[in-house]
């Protein structure tokens, strides 16, 4: 197992859209499986819940999750995609970070419940329902996965301000 390097903003790859990968290779590719180990183990060891392979330099359309608080029960998502959404009228505000962006916080409006769809390590498709702090996580991996990083839904003013921030605190801890 390694832990990779996550790449920070402004890192330009950030902005990539991936790529789906392919359903039929999935279950017999022993590259997957050690990215996946590796993404999850970089995850735990920067104290994140969520880690999508953009943020660590990778063009593949997954992300991995474990937002228990034993740290014990690690999900991969695979060709994800939002299949339903609760509406504006329930939609909630709660502070974010980003593993990308160390040192900086805003407050992010996201859908209260999500329905996701995926594919497992083993190519079969599955379908979770979350709220919570899922909820959040997979809404934000699924950006990461579309080239959107968290500071996109914020106003020009509040996302300069929190950029020279995020500059401030890099350079504190180089
Ligand atoms: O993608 C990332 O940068 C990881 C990020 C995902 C995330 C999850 C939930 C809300 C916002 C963003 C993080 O894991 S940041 C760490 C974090 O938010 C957290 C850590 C422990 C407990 C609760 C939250
Ligand atoms: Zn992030």
């Amino acid at each position: 197992m390694a832990l990779l390097k996550v790449l920070k903003y402004p890192d330009p790859f950030l902005k990539i859209k991936t790529a789906p990968i392919n359903q039929d290779v999935i279950s017999t590719d022993a590259n997957l499986k050690q990215i996946t180990q590796d993404m999850l183990e970089t995850m735990y060891a920067d104290t994140g819940v969520g880690l999508a392979a953009t943020q660590v330099g990778l063009n593949l359309r997954l992300f991995v999750m474990d937002c228990s608080e034993t740290h014990d029960m690690p999900l991969v998502f695979i060709n994800p995609e939002i299949t339903e959404k609760t509406g504006e009228e329930e939609a909630i505000e709660s502070e974010e970070g980003c593993l990308s962006f160390p040192g900086v916080y805003a407050k992010i409006t996201r859908a209260r419940k999500v329905t996701i769809q995926a594919l497992n390590l083993d190519g079969q498709i599955f379908t979770k329902i979350y709220t919570g702090l899922e909820a959040r996580c997979v809404q934000h991996e699924l950006d990461h996965l579309n080239g959107v990083v968290f500071l996109d839904y914020l106003s020009p003013v509040k996302r300069q301000l929190l950029e020279k921030k995020m500059l401030k605190h890099q350079k504190k801890t180089l």
